[in-house]
């Protein structure tokens, strides 16, 4: 065992995500709240990979492995297996990319949580699909340079708002989350472990080195960079109309955009046009903020 490992992780290390991956450290983290009563359902995704192929793992809790639609019907199956085996201490963890939250695994997601699964559901969000080769997602920013939005033909259309669309289905708990936000994160998944009887969900920002043409070693600093100037804010919603801000960032676009390879080709026109929308989400925030 490494030096630097907690040995209380309930992750190994030596697992095959690349260099600097934020959805990594987002488990790790998560893992260190959430303890070894766990149990994580993985739908086809990066992560699918970076758990290992059976009988290997990379994780210390049980792992069930389903299809790239399926999380939220999955995780509704292992809590009633659960349940029918009188186990209401073991606490399942949906475990999904953004693709197979905010795409192809929506009606899933939200069959669970209007039916008020007593589940937690993860969105670990690298902004694209990137197991498969970086291809846009409806996560993905506008201004994004992917396979599927190359040169030219940048992604025009604005990342989907999947916390406003969980709190619409008034669920107890959604939030957002940072790996640049250890504490912060970590609180928020114990909140989430303890809040039993119904659907949590939890979007996690994690950082794409391979997929965002970044070094490994800014992860954590762009991360961070993107809550500082609003583009991932921290907050906190409960039962769908109780919003609460975790941090006030007040920085610019500017410094986090040209950081990375795939908004490279934006113009400085583009990148205003941006902050006017960054801006804009800022403030409907703050007004549901300020209705509390
Ligand atoms: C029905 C179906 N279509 C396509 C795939 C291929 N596929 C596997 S993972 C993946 C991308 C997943 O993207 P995301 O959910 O964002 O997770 P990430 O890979 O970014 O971690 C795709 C398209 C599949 N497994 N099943
Ligand atoms: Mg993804």
């Amino acid at each position: 065992m490494r030096d630097n490992q907690n040995i209380s992780d309930l992750i190994h290390p030596g697992h095959v995500a690349c260099p600097g991956c934020g959805a990594a450290i987002a488990m790790k983290l998560a893992l260190r709240a959430m303890g070894p009563k766990t149990m994580v359902v993985l739908p086809a995704c990066c992560w699918g990979v970076i758990a290992g192929p059976y009988p290997q793992s990379s994780l210390k809790v049980p792992i069930l492995q389903t299809a790239f639609a399926t999380a939220g019907a999955a995780a509704s199956g292992l809590r009633a297996a659960l349940d029918m085996k009188g186990d209401g201490e073991t606490v399942v963890m949906a475990w999904a990319g953004d693709g197979g939250t905010f795409d192809i695994g929506l009606q899933s997601l939200s069959g669970a949580v209007e039916r008020n699964e007593d589940i937690l559901y993860v969105c670990y969000d690298n902004e694209a699909y990137m197991n498969t080769g970086v291809q846009r997602s409806s996560s993905t920013p506008y201004g994004t340079r992917t396979t599927t939005t190359p040169g030219q033909g940048w992604k025009r259309s604005r990342k989907k708002n999947i916390v406003d669309i969980m709190a619409a289905h008034q669920i107890p708990y959604a939030a957002t989350a940072s790996i640049a936000f250890p504490q912060d994160m970590m609180q928020k998944f114990e909140k989430a472990r303890h809040l039993k009887g119904g659907a949590r969900f939890l979007h996690v920002y994690a950082t794409c080195p391979t997929g965002w043409g970044l070094s490994s070693e800014k992860t954590v600093a762009i991360a961070r960079l993107a809550v500082q100037c609003n583009v991932f804010p921290l907050y906190e919603v409960e039962k769908g109309g109780d919003w609460m801000l975790n941090h006030q960032g007040n920085m610019r676009v500017a410094p986090y955009l040209k950081a990375q390879g795939r908004f490279g080709h934006l113009t400085e026109i583009d990148i205003q046009h941006i902050q006017e929308m960054v801006d804009a989400d800022w403030i409907h925030l703050m007004e549901k903020v300020s209705r509390r």
